[in-house]
């Protein structure tokens, strides 16, 4: 089918795709810009092609730059990792129609999840809880004022186009659903050139809970639990961990059997993430369907001892996934931070630059997935992610100890990171008593918000503001920003 994998991507995840597809037996392609001829995975791939100039328009983004690579290294297969191309359902269709096999689902599954009121539609007939709201687009403001009075205040105003966090807005009442129904249209216009709007309840105090699914090409699909996915700033998660404190057996069984039921619906094909929303009674709802391998995977992969790379590729070569439902158990607490070159001090603002020294922790149930090394220069074109520390230990509080002992051998010289801060949340009695929610950084340790007066009217560079944004202030909360970052 093919022996030859081309990986679209950089970074660690690049080195993780090389790895697997060895201990499949296929050769790989490494395709890098001009920014990344010192990167790791150009060096260890079996073949590598320079793509273009450091910009991902013209490198890691451009269809034909890499349709172009496969077929001068006559790749039969590429993964695009997470990121980039990864949820482009046209870039899997040009993957199709030039005889490569896009490492993925179909790209008509793809572009259903993609249209997040076409997703909630489809899960809703496949029997999976739905966050009440709308059915359907929200096509005027009087049609907005119906439902929000059917479901109740607050309510929430989504991009149909959107996701991860961007373009949302949130309406106490009724004069402020007035305010901000035109306002997210054109925003959701400007940032997704589509301006349809859907609207939902607002689910108070969440906890952010993804079911990780696999369907293979002869009817069968498995759930490997959850992933709790609260601690976030900015919808940037930070740490990750499975078992969830807040989810029991019972529970878990019903969220993956509604996971498996959705994937079932589209026919899923590979890997693919459920995220729901779990209010403070443990009520689920769906609330989007991720349609690629996930940063935080090793997680799962630590906990129920699977390899989930090498499962989805083993489904894009054809190949029956054999587990037993009821033998996909977590054998342990799994716990990851993502190590990001920011400055915690100044905003979490990306801090590229070379990193001088290095040291990365090790021992028992310690996997770091990375791909920089000492003297490595991050390339500012990127995310800043530049490492996941991932520990399991047989129960979540020896899994908590090991990080923070970790976290204190992890060094990183030359460049700062995000490490003093994990250390401070793995010493928070709430976390520790796993007690948080997708509030906490924001409510708990008071960051999510850490605009001080000199920030006051300044973004990152990777972010935009609107008129309406600037006109507002940043008093404004998050859930009403629109960012054009495209990270996980
Ligand atoms: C919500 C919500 C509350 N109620 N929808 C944020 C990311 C995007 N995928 C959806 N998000 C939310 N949708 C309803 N009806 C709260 C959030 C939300 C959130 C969700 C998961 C993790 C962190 C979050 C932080 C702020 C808001």
């Amino acid at each position: 089918m093919f022996n030859k994998v081309l990986i679209a991507n950089r970074g660690e995840i690049a080195l993780r795709v090389i790895r697997a597809c060895r201990e499949l037996g296929l050769k790989t392609v490494a395709v890098y810009s001009e920014a990344d001829r010192d990167a790791l995975h150009v060096r260890f791939a079996d073949e590598d092609v320079c793509i273009g100039p450091p910009p991902p328009g013209e490198s890691y983004l451009d269809f034909k730059r890499i349709i172009s690579a496969a077929e001068v290294t006559n790749a039969g297969a590429i993964h695009p990792g997470y990121g980039f191309l990864a949820e482009n359902a046209d870039f899997a269709e040009v993957c199709e129609s030039c005889g490569i096999v896009f490492i993925g689902p179909r790209p008509d599954q793809i572009r259903q999840m993609g249209d997040k009121v076409a997703a909630k539609d489809l899960m809703k007939k496949a029997g999976v809880p739905v966050i009440p709201g709308s059915d359907g687009v929200v096509a005027t403001f009087g049609d907005a004022i119906d439902v929000a009075d059917r479901v109740g205040y607050p309510v929430i105003l989504k991009a149909v186009a959107g996701g991860g966090g961007k373009g949302m807005r949130i309406c106490r009442d009724e004069a402020e659903l007035e305010r901000s129904f035109h306002i997210a249209s054109t925003e959701a216009a400007n940032a997704f050139s589509n301006p349809d709007l859907y609207l939902e309840k607002v689910v108070v105090n969440p906890h952010h809970i993804e079911i990780q699914i696999l369907g293979d090409s002869h009817g069968n699909f498995y759930h490997f639990g959850e992933r709790d996915c609260s601690i976030q700033r900015r919808h940037q998660k930070l740490i990750e961990e499975t078992p969830s404190p807040f989810i029991n057996e019972e529970i878990r069984r019903q969220m993956g059997q509604a996971a498996i039921r959705g994937a079932r619906m589209v026919n899923y094909l590979g890997v693919g993430t459920i995220e729901f929303l779990v209010d403070e009674n443990r009520n689920f709802y769906f609330m989007e369907m991720n349609t690629r391998i996930q940063v935080e995977h090793p997680i799962t992969e630590e906990a129920y001892e699977v390899d989930l790379v090498k499962d989805q590729i083993r489904v894009a070569l054809g190949e029956k996934i054999e587990y037993h439902q009821e033998n996909i158990k977590p054998r342990w607490a799994s716990i990851e931070c993502r190590v990001n070159a920011e400055d915690v001090t100044n905003n979490f603002r990306p801090a590229p630059g070379k990193i001088e020294a290095i040291h990365t922790p090790g021992g028992p149930g310690v996997r770091i997935d990375k791909a920089v090394y000492a003297g490595y220069f991050i390339p500012p074109y990127y995310d800043s992610m530049i490492a996941k520390l991932i520990v399991k230990a047989r129960t979540r509080r020896e899994a908590i100890t090991k990080m923070s002992h970790c976290l204190d051998e992890f060094i990183v010289e030359g460049i700062p990171t995000t490490i003093p801060f994990h250390k401070e949340i793995f010493s928070h009695p709430d976390f520790i008593a796993g007690n948080y929610n997708t509030s906490f950084l924001e409510t708990t340790l008071k960051v999510a918000e850490a605009a001080t007066p000199a920030e006051k009217g300044k973004e990152t560079e990777m972010s935009i503001k609107t008129d309406i944004e600037k006109e507002q202030g940043s008093d404004i909360s998050e859930e009403n920003k629109v960012t054009i970052e495209d990270k996980e």
